[in-house]
């Protein structure tokens, strides 16, 4: 059985002090989600609230849809987008369908405890794409794949495990946010997954899919592409052979009767040893729609990964580069897969590092559905155990103008389907909860996943705002003081990170396997593709002409940008350019001394934050400052650790002295 003890995070529960008057809600709406919601969050806020189901001269809020309210239309509502509308002394909760009414009931709420006043909720929404989506990487035995948040919240045993009420809980805090899919399993699925598509499981999933559908929530699972050999029975699962096509067929059948609305398919094929096209001599188009036309007869969706590279790979003599791997294998079939096939990129060329310049993929596909996929788990951003706020970087990535169709052409802009009209697009992620009482681990880390669940909804979003309101929400017991300081080591925590991990964008000098902690050469002398070619005159990748000419994946300008030593940003400029450790930056310091002063204030920085939160002490709840507290002083010996060895590391490899001598061995 498991920990029924969760706390809710953002959303209202018992810490928050009631408003004191009592408020009467009219819900014209049959969709038992929003009287469960109403009953839930709104009971934490009021004294005492009252739900009517017919409109009449007392009622405050009035929850229906325009049709149902007899209220005017406003131009350009989406179907799953909200209103909320000053009429005659009420205030109406107005959508097109009851998916929106549940948004704009979310909304209320959480304007409620921000503290707006009810009569001046007046707003519009809509959201920017209509896919927007996490991915669990949980497995049947209970593990998750780079899960720092405990067991899964979905499986134990290699069966179906959970509690129903946190699933319930859950699936509130997703729609909260605005998220509308998700995927429930490993991309990496194994023998025992792969049964998740058989008869008996799929008597089990029916029940967690009914819980998710309550919420609008749309259930996919990842497959494992050679299921017909591996539980099927076949010889190959060769995509162009007609019983394997069969096979599927069936298999899809089987799913769409348990699970009518069952959403479709994730696949990652061909890469880090999982099965694909390639072994058949076929293409990852001739694969994904294989699979797409036994989903299409019930509207379902593949969703096909782009994280494909030659893992055995060893690029030393510079033939191929891993960062172009998703560009080179995807860009040639643009207009070869099925429509209802959607393509998933990783935000960066590698692999969701602290920096990474923008897939050049996104925005170059013209002919074919995509969506970008962002990781909310921190894999490689300090576990959970350091802070880490990625809203920042996503911002970054969304904001970056990629010059496809000239000045403007932002990602977020392409993401929100403005690039290519006819195409779908939008955004997944995977996400970073387990079984954990507080959900992620580090409570801190559930910023990470309101954020990422608002930005799908709204890539426009500041980055500030999602943090005030973040904290204001989850915190509402919290003095002032200490509610501006858990801002703002928030707010700098990205930096902090980037300080005392890899230098300049380079990536991957982490511990090998588990990606915690620092391991200049872990990577180096593997065949993961995954280098920084540091030698005794200069390090970096060279990217460029001269190089792999990965540069020439993206439009001129920024190609040039970027191929320019004038031009390039500092921070990746390790990314794309092999330099001596005396080239200086454009900080005016030499990439050398950069590195030294940037690892000594990186833990100087989370000294501070430590003493700070010390003496905030007295205005935070005690197991709120312990825990955050205890967190902090791991994080120090974790960023103590990357200091002393990549300085180290750098100061024996090039051989030049600290200007300021604080090297051990200087
Ligand atoms: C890498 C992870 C690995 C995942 C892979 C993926 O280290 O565990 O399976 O990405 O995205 O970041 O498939």
């Amino acid at each position: 059985m498991q920990n029924q003890n969760f706390t809710s995070c953002w959303l209202p529960d018992g810490r928050r002090e009631k408003r004191s008057n009592k408020l009467i809600v009219t819900i014209l709406s049959k969709a038992e989600v929003i009287r469960r919601v109403c009953h839930t969050y709104l009971s934490h806020l009021f004294e005492g609230f009252h739900i009517g189901t017919e409109l009449n001269s007392q009622d405050e809020i009035v929850i229906g849809t325009y049709e149902a309210t007899a209220q005017a239309c406003t131009n350009d509502m989406q179907v799953d987008g909200f209103e909320l509308r000053q009429e005659q002394g009420k205030t109406y909760i107005l959508s097109h369908s009851d998916q929106g009414l549940l948004y704009g009931t979310f909304y209320f709420i959480e304007q409620l405890q921000l503290g707006m006043k009810i009569e001046d909720m007046s707003v519009i929404q809509n959201p920017a794409t209509t896919i927007r989506m996490l991915n669990h990487w949980d497995n049947m035995d209970g593990s998750i794949e780079r899960g720092y948040a405990g067991r899964s919240i979905f499986f134990e045993d290699n069966k179906l495990s959970y509690d129903k009420d946190r699933i319930q809980q859950y699936a509130d805090l997703l729609s909260s946010v605005g998220i509308n899919k998700i995927c429930i399993n490993n991309v990496n699925v194994h023998q025992v997954e792969s049964r998740l598509i058989e008869a008996d499981m799929l008597i089990e999933l029916q029940h967690l899919a009914d819980i998710f559908r309550g919420n609008y929530i749309t259930m996919f699972l990842s497959i494992n592409f050679a299921s017909p050999i591996e539980i099927g029975g076949l010889k190959t699962a060769d995509p162009l052979d007609s019983t394997v096509e069969e096979w599927w067929r069936r298999q899809t059948k089987l799913i769409y009767q348990k699970i009518p609305d069952f959403g479709g398919f994730i696949v990652k094929a061909d890469s880090e040893h999982r099965p694909g096209p390639f072994t058949y001599g076929r293409t990852h188009a001739d694969g994904a729609n294989m699979l797409a036309k036994a989903l299409a007869p019930f509207n379902g969706t593949v969703f096909w990964r782009c994280f494909v590279y030659d893992c055995l790979q060893d690029w030393r003599d510079r033939s191929t580069d891993r960062a172009r791997a998703a560009y080179d294998h995807f860009k040639k079939l643009d207009g070869l897969f099925d429509e209802n096939v959607i393509l998933q990129i990783k935000n960066g060329p590698m692999d969701f590092q602290v920096r990474e310049p923008v897939s050049p993929l996104i925005g170059a596909l013209e002919k074919t559905n995509y969506v970008m996929e962002f990781q909310v788990t921190q894999e490689y951003t300090g576990q959970q155990i350091d802070l880490c706020y990625l809203v920042p970087q996503w911002k970054e990535i969304l904001d970056f103008d990629t010059h496809l169709k000239g000045k403007g052409t932002t990602v977020s802009e392409i993401l929100s389907g403005n690039l290519h009209k006819s195409l779908q697009t939008g955004i997944t992620a995977v996400v970073n909860v387990g079984r954990d009482d507080n959900w992620t681990g580090h409570e801190f880390a559930q910023a990470n996943l309101y954020g990422y669940g608002k930005l799908t909804w709204d890539p426009t979003f500041k980055t500030e705002k999602l943090l005030k309101d973040w904290v204001q929400i989850t915190y509402p017991f919290v003095k002032d003081s200490a509610t501006r300081l858990i801002e703002e080591i928030l707010n700098r925590s990205w930096m902090i990170y980037e300080k005392y991990t890899c230098p300049l964008g380079v990536g991957w000098m982490v511990k090998t396997g588990h990606h915690y902690g620092p391991d200049v050469n872990g990577y180096e002398y593997s065949p993961w593709g995954t280098y920084h070619f540091s030698d005794r005159n200069g390090l970096g990748v060279d990217r460029t002409k001269s190089g792999s000419n990965y540069i020439e994946q993206y439009s001129a300008n920024v190609s040039e940008l970027y191929a320019n030593l004038n031009s390039c940003p500092d921070n990746l400029l390790l990314f794309f350019h092999h330099v001596p450790y005396t080239h200086p930056l454009h900080s005016g310091k030499t990439v050398i001394q950069h590195i030294y002063d940037s690892h000594f204030e990186g833990v100087e920085d989370v000294e501070h934050i430590i003493y700070e939160w010390t003496r905030e002490k007295a205005n935070l709840p005690d197991d709120l400052y312990s825990h955050i507290n205890q967190k902090l002083n791991s994080q120090l010996t974790n960023a103590t650790e990357w200091r002393d060895k990549i300085n180290t590391y750098f100061y024996r490899m090039s051989g030049i002295p600290d200007e300021h001598q604080r090297l051990i061995y200087g």
